[in-house]
């Protein structure tokens, strides 16, 4: 099925701004399962919208996204996987870092990726085969080695058991790059690793709609995604993830494998 990426980086905008006029009251905010974990009334009206206009326009896709009730045990053959706000976190806080992610997944193959944050006003974006952009120019990973890299992590505090394992693996890249960074938007690391501006990222648990957009951005600009066992990510079920250079790839998995 041929989706049209310019429909998609319009609906991403259309989507980021929405949430950048948006800052959510208490009675807006539900705390999820986990530490940290949070919904608002935005993130489901920016869910039911993006899948409103998708499923107008695309009516045999499935859909996987952040807000549905329930999670699927396999993909839809043809399917958008949306994260309609990453980094609510921040987007509740009035901490302005967040995203609007929406991946397109074929037969299980990234196909399409767009992610958007509407404060900076950068926009994201791939299609398999094509190369990455942010706002039309073309970006790459930067090619710096590990003591030249800026570390981006993650600490899925909303999971139990694994601070310690993250902050055994955080320490272990310090000690051997330059600085590290914390920004509570997974989708966003994924796309400044892409971009050159930071150089690692790595979270021990993720789901498919924090990468699965974010991911093909990454392969598309020369950069490697990976899980932190050394193996394929999942876009069915979450986990680990790790992003990083083809120049530095191998020297982070000798330390943290
Ligand atoms: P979210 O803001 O869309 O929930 C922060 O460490 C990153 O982890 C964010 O991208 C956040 O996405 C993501 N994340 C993954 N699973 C999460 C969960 N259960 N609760 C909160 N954030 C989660
Ligand atoms: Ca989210």
């Amino acid at each position: 099925m041929n989706v049209d990426i310019e429909f998609l980086k319009k609906l991403a905008m259309e989507a980021g701004a929405y949430i950048k006029s948006k800052r959510p009251s208490s009675s807006e905010i539900e705390s999820k399962e986990g530490r940290g974990n949070f919904v608002t009334a935005h993130d489901k009206a920016v869910q039911a919208m993006l899948y409103d206009s998708l499923k107008k326009e695309y009516p045999e896709c499935g859909f996987m996204g952040e807000e549905d009730e329930t999670h699927c045990e396999s993909l839809p053959e043809f399917c958008f996987i949306i994260d309609p706000i990453d980094g609510t976190a921040n987007f509740i806080n009035g901490y302005r870092h967040s995203a609007v992610s929406i991946g397109y997944v074929e037969h299980g193959i990234k196909k399409a990726g767009v992610v958007y944050d509407p404060y900076l006003d950068e926009l994201f974006y791939a299609e398999l085969g094509k190369g990455a952009f942010l706002n039309g120019n073309p970006i790459h990973v930067s090619g710096r080695k590990l003591r030249d890299s800026i570390i981006l992590f993650g600490i899925s505090p909303y999971y139990e058991g694994y601070g310690e394992k993250s902050f055994t693996m955080l320490r272990k890249l310090y000690e051997n790059a330059c600085d590290l960074r914390n920004s509570g938007s997974a989708a966003l690391d994924i796309c400044y690793v892409a971009s050159g501006k930071t150089d690692v990222f790595f979270e021990l648990r993720l789901s498919p709609w924090d990468y699965a957009a974010g991911g093909l951005i990454l392969s598309e600009a020369g950069g490697v995604i990976k899980n932190c066992e050394g193996g394929e990510i999942s876009l069915v079920k979450g986990g680990s993830v790790l992003c990083a250079g083809k120049e530095n790839i191998e020297e982070i998995e000798a330390l943290i494998l």
